[in-house]
């Protein structure tokens, strides 16, 4: 059965690919399995029909026959258990790709969203320019870390997986920031990411909706 995800009907990044829709999308297309997209305005995410799918009022949902899911990770997962391609094989190095999974959503997302709430959200308090250095130095201390691990790997534990998928779409945010140029392994590492096929399908996709006119 063909899944059917949502996203914006116009993302506010105008097609940088930052908009959560954009992993589903990458699964997907790591995995080969064709979707289609019901695109949701903000007004429509917040009414009754939208609040059944996602009880946040948000994107992207997805629904597979009777079955209907919201958040990315638990998304992700149900692609990368259901397809080959995205979880290793091995009982151990599987737990430790899901591992990574909740690493990028619970341990480095978080203060890399503070950044957007820092600047854009709080940008205009009168104590926001105290606090931005204090949300940088914290994502500072994430990348170190993650850093130190990836070190010269090409990925996190072994082959590409549902692991590095959310951690690269994760990191992707940062890139305007330019924290990531800091750490020129991570930086290597997101562009590795980018540049696989599947990453380039789903970039496209959802640029296709969002490109600004003209
Ligand atoms: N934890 C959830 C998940 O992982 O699925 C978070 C989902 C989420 O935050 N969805 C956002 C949303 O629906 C869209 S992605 N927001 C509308 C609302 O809450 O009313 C967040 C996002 C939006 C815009 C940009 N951008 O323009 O750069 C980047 C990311």
């Amino acid at each position: 059965m063909t899944p059917t995800i949502t996203a914006f009907e116009r993302s506010p990044d105008g097609g940088k690919g930052l908009a959560r829709d954009t992993r589903v999308r990458w699964a997907l297309e790591e995995v080969g399995q064709p979707y289609e997209v019901r695109l949701v305005s903000f007004a429509a995410m917040k009414q009754p029909a939208h609040l059944a799918l996602h009880p946040f009022g948000q994107i992207p949902t997805y629904e597979e026959g009777n079955l209907v899911l919201f958040e990315t990770g638990a998304i992700v997962f149900h692609i990368a258990e259901h397809h080959a391609g995205l979880l290793p094989e091995d009982a151990d190095a599987r737990t430790r790709a899901i591992t990574w999974m909740f690493a990028a959503l619970s341990t480095m997302e978080p203060p890399i969203l503070d950044l957007s709430i820092a600047r854009v959200t709080e940008g205009d308090r009168p104590w926001a320019g105290e606090r931005l250095p204090l949300v940088m130095d914290r994502i500072r201390v994430r990348l170190g870390q993650l850093s130190a691990r990836l070190a010269d790997a090409d990925w996190l534990d072994g082959a590409f997986s549902a692991g590095d998928l959310m951690m690269v779409s994760v990191l992707l945010r940062l890139r305007p920031s330019g924290l990531l140029d800091e750490y020129p392994n991570l930086a290597a590492y997101v562009a590795r990411g980018e540049a696989r096929p599947a990453y380039q399908r789903a970039f496209a996709a959802q640029l296709a909706i969002n490109a600004p006119a003209g």
